[in-house]
């Protein structure tokens, strides 16, 4: 068959709501994900909350109701940015990163490059008005049980982890599968030159130009450190 290839392919696209874009931009011009961008392959559009406010001080938080410290986000500029930008209601998932999400697994990045499109939500102070959780939100994501100080970073870390799941992001179309949870263990030890540094020698193993031993060592020492570090990643899915 000829000529039946696609003359551009859709861009994975996030919308990435937050009091603060700037912190990505370091964070996206970055070598892989900048080339992915440049390449039309990503298409990541910041948005800066406070600029849908509508008060003379672009007000963006407010003492929570019941006291208590802290503040919380009001929920107008989060909505008149979500809704602005993609309509109401938002067709895509609405994602807001918080502590109380699932835990952001590959599994989870899989299911999001598959959406093509998705939003993220970044929460500062304590957090944001339990109506957008409610009426805008269609899915929370945790990247962990610590504490953070906003919820960009757990943004940057989804966006990374989609986005090499783009066809055509990494290089090579084989470097996405090659990683540890497309193999649900953990990588084995990687050496590169020289071959002895301060008398420590690379494994002889590395150095024989013998294939099947090579492939035959990574997987032992694959299943080994899956076994004593992780062994979660053995009994469940
Ligand atoms: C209570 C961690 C609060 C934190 C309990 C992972 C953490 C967003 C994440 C907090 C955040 C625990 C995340 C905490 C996050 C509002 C703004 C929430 C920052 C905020 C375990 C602060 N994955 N944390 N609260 O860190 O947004 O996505």
């Amino acid at each position: 068959m000829t000529g039946n290839y696609p003359l551009y392919n859709i861009p994975m696209r996030y919308d990435v709501f937050t009091l603060f874009p700037e912190m990505f931009s370091a964070y996206l011009d970055e070598s892989i994900l900048k080339r992915a961008r440049q390449a039309g392959l990503l298409d990541v559009r910041l948005h800066n909350i406070r600029d849908y406010t509508s008060d003379r001080h672009h007000t963006t938080d407010d003492v929570p109701y019941g006291g208590g410290g802290g503040m919380v986000m009001k929920p107008e500029p989060i909505f008149a940015a979500v809704e602005g930008v993609l309509g109401a209601p938002p067709t895509c998932p609405v994602i807001l990163l918080t502590p109380q999400g699932r835990t952001f697994t590959q599994r989870v990045a899989e299911e999001l490059a598959g959406q093509g499109q998705i939003a993220l939500l970044c929460g500062r102070y304590e957090g944001v008005d339990e109506r957008v959780v409610q009426y805008l939100v269609t899915d929370e994501i945790s990247l962990g049980d610590f504490v953070l100080t906003g919820g960009e970073v757990p943004a940057m870390a989804v966006i990374d982890a989609v986005s090499r799941l783009v066809p055509g992001v990494l290089g090579d179309p084989e470097a996405a599968q090659n990683d540890s949870h497309a193999s649900g263990l953990l990588e084995y030890p990687h050496f590169t030159r020289p071959p002895e540094f301060r008398g420590w020698e690379v494994p002889e193993v590395l150095r024989s130009g013998n294939h099947a031993e090579i492939e035959k060592w990574r997987r032992e020492q694959a299943e080994q450190r899956t076994r004593e570090r992780r062994p979660d990643m053995l009994d469940g899915e």
